[in-house]
C-alpha cells in the first residue's frame, strides 16, 4: 500500500542525532522528501545519506542553530530553494543542560535551554507557517517531554522550558484553527539518545547511570510515533501524545533491574 506520506515534504530540526535522526529515516521509509537541520554538518550529512538509502525522495540538509534568529531566517531561505510548501514540520531540536538546583543553577545553561526548547520553536514556527499554510492537511509537530507536565529536582529550567512548549503548542492550535494545519505535541519520557550525554556535558558514565537497569525508549520508538501522528487522515489531529517506557510508570517511578 502506498503511504499517505509518500512524496510529502518533511522538515525536521535536531536531525543530527537521537529522535531527529531516527525520524529522518522513518519518514524516508514512507517515501517522504526530508529537509534536515541542526548545528553539526558532518552528522547531518551521514543522516541525509542514510535517509536516501532508506527511500527518501529527497534528503538534504543545512546547518541550523534554532537559538539564533539569523540562522533560522537563513534556513527558511534555503528551504525556499527546495519547496514553497511544507507538509510536516517537526520542531525537535532541544535538550537539557545540567541538573543543578535553582540555588546552584547557571545563567548560561538556563539561557541555552530556553533559547532552544522555547524560542527555537517559536522562531522556526514563525518562519515556517507561510510554507505550511499552502498545504492544507499539514502537520506541525512539537517535541515536548513528560518533564513539561511534572517537575523534578534539578529540572527547573528544563521542565519550565518544556511546559512552555506545551502551552505554545496549545496556543498555536487555537491560532491556526481553520487553516487546515493540525498542531500536536509528542511528549516522551526517558529515552536513551545523546540527551543525557549533552545534559551532563560529555560525562558518559553519569549519562549511562540514568538508564541503568531500565529498558528505556529508543529513538526509533519516538520516530514511529511521529510518523503515526503525521499520517492520520487530514481531519484527525492528535493533540497531545505521551509516550513512555513501560518501566517508567511516572517521572519518579522507574523500575530498575538489579
Ligand atoms: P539528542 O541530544 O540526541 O538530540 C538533540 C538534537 O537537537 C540534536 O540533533 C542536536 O543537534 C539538536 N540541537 C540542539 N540544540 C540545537 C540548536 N541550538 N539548533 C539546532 N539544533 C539543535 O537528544 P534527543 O533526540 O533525545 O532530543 C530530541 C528532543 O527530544 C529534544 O527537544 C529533547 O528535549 C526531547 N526529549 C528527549 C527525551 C529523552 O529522554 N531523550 C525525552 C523527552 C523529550 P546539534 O547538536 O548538531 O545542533
Ligand atoms: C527528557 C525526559 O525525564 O529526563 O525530556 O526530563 S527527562
Amino acid at each position: 500500500m502506498i503511504s499517505r506520506l509518500a512524496h510529502k515534504w518533511v522538515l525536521i530540526t535536531g536531525a543530527s542525532s537521537g529522535f531527529g535522526a531516527a525520524a529522518a529515516l522513518a519518514f524516508a521509509r514512507e517515501g517522504c522528501k526530508v529537509l534536515l537541520g541542526a548545528r553539526r554538518a558532518d552528522r547531518l550529512a551521514q543522516v541525509a545519506s542514510d535517509a536516501t538509502r532508506a527511500g527518501a525522495g529527497v534528503a538534504v540538509y543545512q546547518v541550523l542553530d534554532v537559538s539564533k534568529t539569523s540562522s533560522v531566517v537563513a534556513f527558511a531561505d534555503w528551504v525556499r530553494t527546495h519547496t514553497s510548501a511544507l507538509d510536516v514540520l517537526v520542531n525537535n531540536a532541544g535538550g537539557a543542560l545540567g541538573m543543578d538546583t535553582v540555588a546552584e543553577g547557571r545563567d548560561e545553561d538556563w539561557e541555552a535551554m530556553f533559547q532552544t526548547n522555547v524560542l527555537g520553536v517559536l522562531r522556526m514556527t514563525r518562519q515556517m507557517i507561510p510554507f505550511l499554510a499552502k498545504a492544507p492537511g499539514s502537520t506541525l509537530l512539537n517535541i515536548g517531554s513528560i518533564a513539561g507536565r511534572v517537575a523534578y529536582e534539578g529540572g527547573s529550567a528544563y521542565c519550565g522550558a518544556k511546559a512552555a512548549e506545551l502551552q505554545i503548542t496549545r496556543a498555536l492550535r487555537l491560532e491556526l484553527c481553520g487553516t487546515g494545519i493540525r498542531v500536536g505535541t509528542l511528549d516522551p519520557g526517558m529515552a536513551e539518545t545523546e540527551f543525557s550525554i549533552v545534559r551532563f556535558k560529555g560525562d558518559a558514565e553519569r549519562a549511562k547511570k540514568v538508564y541503568a537497569g531500565v529498558n528505556p525508549l529508543v529513538a526509533e520508538d519516538v520516530a514511529e510515533a511521529m510518523v503515526w501522528m503525521a499520517s492520520r487522515p487530514p481531519h484527525v489531529c492528535i493533540d497531545e501524545m505521551i509516550i513512555k517506557a513501560t518501566d517508567q510508570a511516572a517521572i519518579h517511578k522507574v523500575y530498575r533491574r538489579p
